[in-house]
């Protein structure tokens, strides 16, 4: 796997982010057209930079006259502020398992990598482009299109400047959903995000709904998130400046995720790990204040126990196939977590 204790450079905010996107897209355009048809995979448990960036990709192969894209994802859409995105914003996605890929000209992969895991594509299925911010190292005779900009916080900053340089309007839903993937990916640019993030989110922030996105941000919510909440803050413990929370049972992996982000407010910690169990694998989430190695601890747990995990310098994620029992599984990936942060000899001290 790609190694991600990565040197980021930061450049100056430049007046126009557009001409360095201008190969690329070319690139881009080469790769799909000509094509009648295109199929947009996300990954399995869509968020909102993985659903703008599908919205993105879709718009901008409508203006290159491409006359039928669908957009799937493997597993299903479970937060509750996603599941109003895709409603407020009317984004026509459907379960990969309804799709026949073979009516399909191209396919193209937006916020994953092929073969990480966590996007659902039969192997040995032709990929025609990737467009992804999650750091991985294609091989050099790639036989397909890739823009992998490991360093960037959202995908749908690579793909509002595409859209930007090929000249393609951009609605204000379309700038609704884009202006979210990056704010929910970079956490309002406080986290991992370049200047073309912020150049991109200011832009997106002139065209977009704003009421629409205070919609998508106060959803009504089922029980089972005040529930998680309740099992989550009985769980939590902190190790020294580590805190650790296991959810057991989720009835979607997304939650660990959104807990994770909850959690991570907790005064005491700088660290937060969020583990939860879903479909026979040990789910965790990992989100870090100001220490960039997030995705490397993420790989070394995958490591451990033969899953798959990895991310960005300050938020990360993994999943490990369960061997054996579930509880006494969760219990090994804990102590597991604790010994890779450094933290296996403080005492632990629980939140409640
Ligand atoms: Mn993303």
């Amino acid at each position: 796997m790609a190694c991600f204790c990565k040197i980021i450079f930061y450049h100056p905010i430049r007046k126009s982010i557009m001409p360095r996107y201008q190969d690329k897209l070319q690139e881009f355009r080469e790769s799909v057209l000509p094509a009648s048809s295109a199929l947009i995979l996300m990954h399995d448990y869509p968020d909102p930079d993985s659903l703008a960036s599908a919205c993105g990709v879709s718009e901008l192969l409508a203006f290159w006259g491409v006359g039928h894209t669908v957009i799937a994802y493997g597993g299903f859409v479970g937060r509750a502020e996603n599941r109003a995105m895709v409603r407020f914003l009317n984004i026509k996605a459907v379960p990969f398992a309804l799709v026949h890929i073979g009516d399909f000209d191209r396919i193209i992969i937006v916020d994953c990598y092929p073969g990480r895991g966590n996007v659902s594509l039969p192997p040995g299925m032709p990929v025609h482009a990737v467009i992804d911010h999650h750091p991985s190292d294609p091989p050099p005779d790639a036989a397909f299109f890739h823009d992998i900009r490991g360093e960037y916080g959202a995908t749908a900053t690579i793909i509002t400047s595409y859209l930007l340089q090929a000249g393609c309007r951009i609605p204000p839903k379309l700038a609704t959903a884009l202006f979210n993937g990056i704010k929910t990916d970079t956490d309002g640019t406080l986290r991992d995000a370049t200047p073309d993030d912020v150049e991109c989110y200011k832009r997106l922030f002139d065209i977009m709904d704003h009421r629409l996105l205070s919609q998508i941000e106060a959803p009504k919510r089922d029980a089972e998130f005040f529930r998680l909440i309740h099992t989550a803050t009985e769980s939590a413990t902190c190790h020294k400046n580590v805190g650790y929370v296991h959810l057991g049972a989720v009835t979607a992996p997304d939650s660990i995720a959104e807990m994770a982000e909850l959690f991570h407010s907790w005064e005491k910690v700088e660290w937060i790990v969020c583990a939860g169990i879903f479909n026979n694998q040990i789910f965790y989430s990992i989100r870090s204040d100001t220490s960039n190695l997030a995705g490397a601890h993420a790989e070394r747990i995958a490591e451990r126990f033969g899953g798959n995990g990895g991310g960005h310098a300050k938020a990360a994620a993994g999943k490990l196939p369960i061997t054996g029992d579930a509880q006494t599984m969760a219990d090994k990936v804990k102590l597991a977590v604790i010994e890779i942060f450094g933290v296996a000899d403080e005492e632990p001290e629980r939140l409640l």
